[in-house]
């Protein structure tokens, strides 16, 4: 069975309490529950996990490399600042899935440079929370091979 993290970071903790009109009103417990959901569907195991500290989130990265078949990452907004994210996630053979709940291209210019494209297998972004179960399937089919790159 595969075995996929899925990593949040800073802030993804007040999903669905503060900012509606821009991250909906879901919270991330719900978002874990409808993982789980896919996850049993697909006949996947997921972790879920969030934290606030870059620290850990590299640390996450580093561990999953013999833990987990791949990770999907809302790095949240160390997405726009961090080398070392970037630089855990190519350290690793784990492939990694870049997603966001809002369009991070829409949004200020500060958001729209993401330094872990580069090193992550694709990116979801816009589709709100309903994206974290479409990365699930991605990551799935990716797993197996399904991948059109
Ligand atoms: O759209 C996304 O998923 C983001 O990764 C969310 C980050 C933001 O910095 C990125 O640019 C895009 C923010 C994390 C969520 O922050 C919240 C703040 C208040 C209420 C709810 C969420």
């Amino acid at each position: 069975m595969k075995n996929i993290l899925v990593l949040n970071g800073p802030n993804l903790n007040l999903l669905g309490t503060r900012q509606p009109e821009t991250y909906g009103n879901t919270t991330l417990q719900d978002v874990e529950d409808n993982c789980a959901k896919t996850a049993a569907e697909l006949g996947v195991e997921i972790t879920f996990q969030q934290s606030n500290h870059e620290g850990v989130l590299i640390d996450a990265i580093q561990n999953a490399a013999s833990d987990f078949d791949g990770i999907v990452m809302n790095a949240g907004g160390f997405t726009h600042t961090s080398v070392a994210i970037m630089d855990a996630i190519g350290s690793v053979d784990t492939p990694v899935l870049e997603l966001h709940v809002s369009n991070i291209h829409r949004r200020e210019e500060f958001r729209q440079h993401s330094y872990l494209s580069k090193v992550c297998i694709g990116m979801i972004s816009g589709l709100g929370v309903n994206g974290y179960p479409l990365a699930i399937r991605a990551m799935h089919a990716y797993l197996n091979d399904q991948n059109p790159g």
